[in-house]
């Protein structure tokens, strides 16, 4: 207890102290990391009673846990969530400031954890916060991977990717566990053999070991003693590796494994490494998931009673095998006893439906690096496809749902197999995968199906990040929706008043004014903050359609070009999204909204009514500002392709607009604000559907019967944006050689004029603002703390732990 503070002084004192004995320095001369350092080392200490004595809570108590597996948690920063969930913020920033430092300042020096990608890692990230904030025992297992994803720059117009150093200061908030290390076992052999009681076991004869080292991050919830654990395995040599004759060699593989959240999935070698990340810490997981059972109770057959572990998407989902290998080998169990541990323990997410995006393996990788497992798989294939025929009675649909065919092991086959429940992520989505991407499966296991739709943590995404909509919204309605996100909806009773529709707006361009000088900071452009800030923040891919946006800039920009008695109401285009480093479609299109950029900022007859902006290096912290800043959100996906969308959802409770297609989660934001509260165009997922069913789709119709449409397109390959007219050949010929898969063509018109409807709403000052009030009104259902108590209660059945 000696590191805890209750007060300002407490805190100074114990802060000084900190600086003098770690740096030898007083407060005056320590640098800002350094101060960073210390006071991020203190809060970590400061929670560690609470996580030692919800540790003791758990076990005491018996009390079932859950385990979420993820590739990714991209967790942000965390010095202000953890002082703010703590409630010691202002003490903390009070006492900092007598001390003559800007908690603002030591809160910038922390970077981003490297830990993920896009929204399936801020998902998780989320997810951990309300499941401490609830008190629920439910902890991460993920890769500490030591170069994050990488770090965006634009040189020249294009993404250039450099390592995401982002543990160069090393973390203040992990702790490494080496005695809690474990080994992972890859490539060699099998030998079978017979033992005493005439029983045939398997003997794994691996040729390469890997020693796993968990870092422990504690994730401290809101108002709660309840500290939960997210586990970051780091792969270093092992004492014995076995076949490492090539000792240089054994070193850079083993270092490979941690080094980046997607190795380069264009070749071999860079998918045999994702497999290898995929198995390593899939297998350090559950190991260390049994040891910690087997120190509490005798042995393994009440696993699933205390135990669940929930697969965030495919990426872990060699976590079936896995438990299998693991209660078969070396516990002893039969396979069917085996089978209902690990199918009553594990449960499965899907987040997308996009068939390139369902992870398939070619089976001689699976068997060379895990030859273990893939037995395993391949007798899990062959019990499913016994059972097609003799318990449910459709060996016809054998071909749509084998785990192995074409030579591929198929991963979302094999996770619905050896899963207990299946859901998907938005309504939408899961009614998708019920009738279509997964029917047949649906049609024999109906019960395990279900939806829930993802949320976002209201503390991180709008009272942290967003102080001034929250006085106001405590000002009108109480701060009991802090921790009810669902009170918002009280802000309904005043949607119309005129004062606090005014105050909206001022506390939006308070917000406007903080992204404007961080762009004017970091990109040295100027954007007028009375314009429109209308802003599509999301990785860069073809089904999100950035493309779509674009096509209707470069046509507003032609159409005031052409005719200077045209103008539109002013608007700045905010464009933040990174590329796979080999997706050159989306590099190319990330270079012409640059190109683009460069043309209409610097075009003195256009640039005051249009900006267009890309932000570089696109992640947690920067959509902190982004988000609450935006007028407009663009959700613009082809219908039927965004399995959900999160970002939806954080504009949307910052009181921006819906500018989208009805996908994903935008169904339900529609359904809750209603249609005339956001604005919706374009084709509906059925009618994509028999578009693309009828085949009778031709992109150069809509081309050569729509003159702008026709323009607009030109433009990309005839120089308006760059001088090398080959700059954006890649981008034409996906769109009109491909025959526009996403269709932006037949969108194309619908948008446009949304976009002109926006624009004429924008000017009713007051009714922009109730529909803004409108949406932050209905918002509070897209709290993550509501969909993790839908988890808890009909998948996971856990309960809250009651820390004393
Ligand atoms: N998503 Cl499969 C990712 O961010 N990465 C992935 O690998 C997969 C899905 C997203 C998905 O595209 C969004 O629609 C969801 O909102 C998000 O997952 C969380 O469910």
């Amino acid at each position: 207890m000696e590191n805890k503070f209750s007060n300002k002084e407490e805190f100074k004192n114990e802060f000084k102290r900190r600086i003098i004995e770690k740096y030898g320095r007083s407060i005056e001369q320590a640098h800002k990391t350094e101060k960073y350092m210390v006071l991020g080392t203190m809060i970590r200490d400061f929670v560690g009673v609470n996580w030692k004595a919800s540790k003791e809570t758990i076990a005491q108590k018996g009390q079932k846990q859950m385990f979420y597996f993820s590739m990714e948690f991209l967790i942000g920063r965390l010095l202000t969530n953890n002082l703010m969930n703590l409630g010691v913020y202002d003490i903390v920033k009070d006492g900092l400031a007598d001390l003559g430092i800007d908690i603002n300042e030591i809160e910038d020096m922390e970077s981003d954890a490297g830990l993920g990608n896009g929204g399936l890692g801020r998902l998780a990230a989320c997810f951990m916060d309300s499941l401490a904030s609830l008190n629920l025992p439910g902890h991460g297992n993920c890769i500490r991977y030591e170069y994050g994803l990488f770090k965006q720059k634009i040189v020249d117009h294009e993404q250039v990717e450099v390592p995401d150093q982002w543990l160069r200061l090393g973390n203040v908030w992990e702790v490494r566990k080496p005695k809690h290390a474990v080994d992972v076992k890859f490539g060699g052999h099998i030998e079978m053999y017979m033992n005493e009681h005439g029983k045939t076991k398997v003997n794994y004869v691996p040729d390469m070991i890997v020693r796993a080292v968990p870092y422990d991050v504690p994730i401290v919830g809101k108002n709660t003693k309840v500290t939960n654990t997210l586990r970051l395995w780091s792969a270093e040599a092992a004492e014995d590796p076995c076949n490492a004759n090539d000792f240089g060699q054994y070193i850079a593989d083993v270092k490979a494994i941690c080094q980046n959240v997607y190795p380069d999935d264009s070749t071999e070698e860079g998918r045999k490494l994702r497999i290898k990340q995929e198995y390593f810490f899939v297998s350090a997981g559950i190991a260390q998931i049994v040891k910690a059972h087997l120190r509490v109770y005798p042995s393994l057959d009440n696993l699933a009673d205390k135990v669940c572990i929930q697969l965030n998407d495919t990426h872990p989902v060699l976590a079936i095998p896995e438990l299998m290998r693991v209660l078969m080998d070396d516990y002893e169990y039969e396979w069917d006893d085996a089978w209902g541990i690990t199918h009553n323990t594990i449960s499965y997410t899907n987040h997308t439906v996009l068939s390139e995006a369902l992870e398939k393996w070619p089976i001689p990788y699976i068997q060379s690096l895990l030859p273990r497992i893939y037995l395993i798989i391949d007798e899990i294939h062959h019990r499913f496809e016994y059972n097609l025929s003799h318990v449910y009675n459709r060996p016809d649909i054998a071909k749509n749902v084998e785990i192995l065919k074409d030579g591929q092991v198929h991963m979302a086959n094999l996770a619905i197999v050896g899963s207990h429940s299946v859901n998907g992520v938005a309504a939408l989505h899961t009614e998708i995968l019920k009738k279509d991407v997964f029917k047949d499966f649906y049609a024999i296991m109906p019960e395990k199906f279900n939806n829930k739709t993802n949320g976002i943590t209201h503390r991180r995404w709008l009272l942290y990040s967003n102080p001034q909509l929250t006085k106001l919204l405590h000002d009108t309605i109480g701060n009991r929706f802090d921790e009810h996100p669902e009170d918002l909806i009280q802000l309904m009773d005043h949607v119309e008043d005129k004062q606090l529709q005014e105050s909206f707006m001022q506390v939006k361009l308070e917000r406007k004014k903080i992204l404007a000088d961080y762009i004017k900071k970091t990109l040295h452009i100027d954007v007028d903050i009375h314009s429109i800030f209308d802003v599509q923040a999301k990785r860069l891919h073809a089904y999100k359609r950035q493309l779509l946006n674009v096509m209707n800039i470069i046509a507003e920009y032609q159409h005031m070009k052409a005719d200077p008695s045209y103008r539109i109401y002013p608007r700045t285009f905010i464009f933040a999204a990174k590329a796979a480093p080999a997706y050159l479609f989306a590099k190319q299109v990330i270079k012409l909204i640059n190109c683009m950029a460069d043309v209409i900022n610097n075009d003195p007859e256009i640039s005051p009514y249009m900006k267009v902006i890309f932000i570089p290096n696109y992640g947690v912290s920067i959509a902190e500002i982004l988000m609450n800043a935006a007028d407009v959100s663009e959700q613009i996906s082809t219908a039927g392709k965004e399995a959900s969308g999160t970002g939806n959802m954080k504009f949307m409770m910052n009181g921006a607009i819906t500018l989208g297609t009805m996908d994903g989660a935008n169904v339900e934001i529609v359904e809750r604000v209603g249609m005339e509260n956001a604005e919706i165009f374009g084709l509906r997922a059925e009618q994509v559907d028999e578009i693309v069913h009828e085949k009778s789709y031709n992109v150069w119709d809509y081309y050569h019967h729509d003159e702008k449409l026709k323009k607009v397109i030109d433009a990309l390959v005839d120089g308006t944006f760059s001088e090398e007219k080959e700059d954006f050949r890649l981008v034409y010929n996906e769109l009109m050689f491909k025959n526009d898969e996403y269709l932006l063509l037949p969108d194309f018109e619908a948008y446009a004029e949304a976009q002109k409807h926006i624009e004429a709403r924008y000017q009713d000052r007051s009714g922009w603002a109730k529909m803004c009030l409108i949406n932050v009104a209905q918002s509070g259902y897209f709290s993550s703390d509501r969909t993790i108590q839908q988890y808890a209660d009909t998948i996971w059945h856990i309960q809250p732990v009651d820390v004393e």
